[in-house]
């Protein structure tokens, strides 16, 4: 990568922005030894815990005994499908606020306490796909909803309040900030060139075979050109499907494989359970038709350096633009070489 040894700027075109990139601060990749972090035993029943079957959550509702995959109503939600507020669309001037409903639902991967998606076993992770996937369906189709947010937080250090295994779904009025962005670029670039953003994206990436850390049949996990997180990955399907409603039962079990074929390198990484917060970016479910819309996941977990040294992004970050050291060729080769 002789081309990438000194500071420069990489454009995302799926947001519009650049980062900045400095390899010369890392003159090579880093090899040190890295100290194992001692290894956290956990129960697979906690009679304290919130997601756990049987358990009572805040509220006084009680958690069924549940096997498999278990869906709720988030109990604090942050979107509430009958928003009372009468902020409708104060557009005018510079102080705007409107409305927004919606619906926030937690979504336990499995009964097990002591599990995470890695260390679940490829037919209770295709349980997690499909319901995902119907969640999408479900929330999507009620007609208040443009947009269907899933996603997990996971460990401590990305703010999950509990090691359980879960991750949530929010389905809003409107569709938020970061796919309104995305979403703008693949319409854009569809416009343009008659041809899908990431389809194109996804072709050039196997071409040049430096980002690619792994894929199967119907996906791909790479390392995006444009990164910001030192070990930030993206999944895309291979074919040009908006929503994981669009997915045949083949690209579920696939997804399933590269999910846990993918955090499992992750851990291995740091020997830690790798903290991340990730999610799919899919077809808005408003009116309109989006050709442009490319399902994929984004992953983007904070760690740089081993299981307790951070990337923070803080300073030049906040003020100016985001910037890293390591490059995203490296990442990729770092995490391209890790066991399964
Ligand atoms: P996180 O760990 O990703 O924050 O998700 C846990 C969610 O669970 C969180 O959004 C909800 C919190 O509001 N929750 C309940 O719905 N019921 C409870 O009894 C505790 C937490
Ligand atoms: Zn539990």
């Amino acid at each position: 990568m002789t081309r990438f040894t000194h500071s420069h700027r990489r454009f995302n075109p799926l947001t519009n922005e650049w980062i900045l990139v400095s390899p010369q601060r890392v003159q090579r990749p880093w090899l040190g030894q890295i100290e194992k972090p001692p290894r956290e035993t956990r129960p697979a029943y906690d009679p304290d815990c919130y997601l756990c079957p049987g358990n009572a959550r805040a509220g006084g509702k009680r958690n069924p005994p549940y096997d498999g995959v278990f869906v709720f109503d988030n109990d604090f939600a942050a979107l509430l499908p009958d928003a009372a507020t009468d902020a409708r669309a104060e557009a005018a001037g510079l102080l705007c606020a409107t409305r927004e409903r919606g619906l926030c639902r937690v979504l336990c991967f499995s009964p097990r306490h002591d599990l995470t998606l890695p260390a679940m076993a490829h037919a209770d992770i295709r349980r997690v796909v499909d319901a995902w996937t119907e969640q999408t369906r479900e929330l999507g189709a009620l007609d208040f909803i443009a947009y269907v947010q899933v996603f997990e937080n996971k460990g401590e250090m990305m703010g999950a309040s509990n090691p359980h295994p879960h991750g949530q779904v929010w389905a809003s009025e409107h569709i938020p900030t970061e796919p309104t962005k995305e979403l703008r670029a693949q319409r854009e670039y569809l416009r343009a060139h008659d041809t899908c953003l990431l389809c194109d994206y996804l072709a050039a990436e196997l071409a040049a075979a430096e980002r690619i850390v792994l894929q199967n049949e119907h996906w791909v996990a790479l390392v995006p050109f444009w990164a910001v997180w030192p070990f930030e990955t993206m999944l895309l399907s291979r074919r040009h499907i908006g929503s994981m409603t669009e997915t045949t039962d083949a690209e579920r079990d696939a997804l399933a494989n590269i999910v846990k074929r993918l955090t499992t390198r992750y851990d291995h990484l740091f020997e830690t359970s790798f903290p991340y917060s990730m999610g799919f970016h899919q077809s808005p479910t408003d009116d309109a038709a989006h050709p442009e819309a490319h399902l994929h996941a984004h992953y983007y977990p904070p760690l740089l350096r081993s299981a307790t040294i951070r990337k923070f992004m803080v300073g030049y970050e906040m003020l100016a633009e985001p910037q890293r050291d390591l490059t995203a060729e490296i990442a990729a080769a770092r995490l391209g070489a890790l066991p399964e």
